[in-house]
C-alpha cells in the first residue's frame, strides 16, 4: 500500500491515532489527526507526535476535512455513525480501521481472537505458548498495544496474535486471518450498536477475507457461534466441553483431545492452574490455533500447566472470618458476570456501574439460585434492580467502598463476596483497573 503523498486523516488522538500517526508520517502522508478532545486533554499525546508532522484539528471534526481526504483511518473509539463518515464514504474516501492499515503491512501469520468474553485471556495464553515454542512474537490489538505499532517496528515477527473487538472489524476490507477464533456471543455494548444484531454482525466480519486454507477455531457448545459458523469459508475447526469431536478440540473425563486430520494429542486437566471452566475454553482455544500454526504438542501443554490467572478476572483478594472475597472488575457484561456466578455459592454479589444498554435477565436464575445478598452501585443500579430485586436480598450502595463495608456486615462465615460488576466503569472511575484497585484497597482495609 503507496502512502507517499496521500491525504490521510486519522480519526481520534489516543493510543490508537498516535500510533497510526506516527506510522502514517513515517510514510510519507501527508497525514492530520482530528480529535474532538482540545489541546489541554491532549497534551501527553500531542508530546508523543513532537517528532512527526503531523498537521491538528482539535475540539472538532469537520466535515470539510473529512471529505477532502484520501484516506480515513478510524481509531476503535470512534462509531460508524458520526455524520461526517457518511459524507466521506459518499465523496468516495477510502474509510479504514486501524487494524485494516495494519494487516496491509503484516506478513507474518496472524492468529485473531474474538468473542464477547475471554478475549485477552486467550490472546494472553496464545502469545505465551507461541513465545516459549522460540517464535518472535507480537501480542497486540485491542489487548492494548495497537496493531500498527507492529508494522513501525522495523522488527521481523514470526507470529503475530491480536485480540480483535467488533469495533476494530466495523471498516475492515482484507483483513485476513490465518487463524481466526471466536470465543462466545452475549450481549455486549449496546450503547454503541443499534441491536444485538449488529454487534454479532460486526464479530462476524473476522472470517470474512478467509479462504479454505485458514482455519476458524469456534466454540461448539455456543448455539450461536456454531449456528453462524456454518456461514464461514475457513476450515471450521470447533472446540467443545462438552462433546467428542471428529475434527477439533475437546474436553472429556478431564482429558483434552486434539484431533486433526488423523493426528491425535491427549492432555490431561488435573495440573491446570487455571480455574473455572470458562478458562477451560480459553486454553482449548489458544491450545488449538497453537498446534494447527504448528507448535510442537508437549511445549504447548508446558505453557498451559505454567499459566496463572490474570488480573482483575475473579482474582482471589483475601479472606476474613472465614469469608472468600473476589474481584472481577474486567466483566463488564451479563456473559461474563454469568460464568462468575456458576464458579461460587452463597454469594455476595457487588454489581453495577456504567450501563451498556443490555438486559440483565439471564442472571435473573443464577441470582435466584446462588446469591443471597446483592448490592447495587453506579447509573446502572436502578435499572438492575428492576430485574433483579426481588431475586436475593437486594440493597443499594453510594460507593463502593460503602458497598464493600454493607458486604463484610452482611456476608456470613462461608460465604462468598464478588465483585463482578456487569457493566463498565467509566461513570465512577478512570477504568476497570481503577475500581479493582479501589475495591481491592477496601477489601484489604477492613
Ligand atoms: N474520539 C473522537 N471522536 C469520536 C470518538 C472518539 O475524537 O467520535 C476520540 C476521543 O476523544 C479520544 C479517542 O478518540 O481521544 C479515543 O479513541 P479510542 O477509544 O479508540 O482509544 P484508544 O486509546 O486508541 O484505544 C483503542 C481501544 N478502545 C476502544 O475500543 C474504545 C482499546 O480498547 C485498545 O486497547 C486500543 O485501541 C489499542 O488497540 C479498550 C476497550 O475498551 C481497552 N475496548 C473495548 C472492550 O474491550 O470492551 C472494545
Ligand atoms: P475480554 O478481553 O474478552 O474482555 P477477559 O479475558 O479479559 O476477556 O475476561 C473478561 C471477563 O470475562 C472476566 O470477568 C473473565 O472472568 C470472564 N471470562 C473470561 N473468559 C471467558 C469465557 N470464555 N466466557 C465467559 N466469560 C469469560
Amino acid at each position: 500500500m503507496n502512502l507517499k503523498d496521500k491525504n490521510v486523516l486519522v480519526v481520534g488522538l489516543a493510543k490508537t491515532g498516535v500510533a497510526c500517526a506516527r506510522f502514517l508520517a513515517a510514510r510519507g502522508a501527508r497525514v492530520t489527526a482530528t480529535d474532538m478532545r482540545n489541546e489541554v486533554a491532549l497534551q501527553e499525546q500531542l508530546a508523543e507526535l513532537s517528532e512527526s508532522k503531523v498537521a491538528l484539528e482539535l475540539g472538532r471534526h469537520a466535515e470539510s476535512t473529512f471529505t477532502a481526504s484520501d484516506i480515513i483511518v478510524l481509531s476503535p473509539g470512534v462509531p460508524m455513525d458520526l455524520p461526517q463518515l457518511s459524507a466521506a464514504k459518499n465523496a468516495g474516501v477510502k474509510i479504514m480501521s486501524e487494524v485494516e492499515l495494519a494487516c496491509r503491512f503484516i506478513d507474518a501469520p496472524l492468529a485473531a481472537i474474538t468473542g464477547t468474553n475471554g478475549k485477552t485471556t486467550t490472546t494472553t495464553i496464545l502469545g505465551a505458548i507461541l513465545k516459549h515454542e522460540g517464535y518472535h512474537t507480537f501480542v497486540g490489538g485491542n489487548i492494548g498495544t495497537p496493531l500498527i505499532e507492529l508494522a513501525d517496528s522495523h522488527e521481523i515477527f514470526n507470529q503475530v496474535v491480536a485480540e480483535i473487538s467488533s469495533f476494530q472489524l466495523e471498516w475492515i476490507a482484507k483483513f485476513k486471518p490465518t487463524v481466526a477464533v471466536l470465543l462466545n456471543l452475549s450481549e455486549d455494548h449496546l450503547d454503541r450498536y443499534p441491536d444485538y444484531q449488529a454487534y454479532i454482525d460486526a464479530k462476524l466480519r473476522i472470517f470474512e477475507n478467509q479462504t479454505e486454507d485458514d482455519f476458524a477455531v469456534v466454540n461448539r457448545d455456543d448455539p450461536l457461534v456454531w449456528k453462524y459458523a456454518q456461514n464461514i469459508k475457513a476450515s471450521l475447526f470447533p472446540f467443545s466441553r462438552k462433546m467428542e469431536l471428529d475434527e477439533g478440540i475437546f474436553c472429556v473425563d478431564g482429558v483434552i483431545t486434539y484431533r486433526h486430520k488423523g493426528r491425535e494429542e491427549f492432555f490431561p486437566t488435573s495440573a491446570i492452574r487455571l480455574q473455572g471452566v470458562h478458562n477451560l475454553e480459553n486454553i482449548m482455544a489458544a491450545m488449538a490455533c497453537a498446534l494447527l500454526l504448528g507448535c510442537r504438542a508437549d511445549e504447548t501443554f508446558e505453557t498451559i500447566l505454567c499459566f496463572d490467572a490474570l488480573h482483575h478476572r475473579m482474582e482471589f483478594v483475601r479472606e476474613i472470618n472465614g469469608v472468600r472475597w473476589f474481584e472481577d472488575s474486567k466483566a463488564t457484561n451479563v456473559g461474563s458476570v454469568e460464568k462468575a456466578l456458576e464458579s461460587f455459592e452463597n454469594i455476595t454479589l457487588i454489581a453495577g456501574g456504567k450501563d451498556k444498554g443490555g438486559s440483565y435477565a439471564p442472571l435473573a436464575p443464577l441470582v435466584k439460585e446462588r446469591v443471597n445478598h446483592l448490592i447495587l452501585i453506579g447509573e446502572a443500579a436502578g435499572r438492575m434492580e428492576q430485574v433483579l430485586g426481588s431475586m436475593s436480598d437486594t440493597h443499594r450502595a453510594d460507593s463502593l467502598e460503602n458497598a464493600v463495608k454493607l458486604a463484610a456486615e452482611i456476608t456470613v462465615n462461608g460465604g462468598t463476596v464478588l465483585m463482578s460488576p456487569a457493566c463498565s466503569s467509566f461513570d465512577m472511575f478512570k477504568d476497570y483497573e481503577e475500581r479493582a484497585q479501589r475495591f481491592i484497597s477496601a477489601v484489604k482495609a477492613l
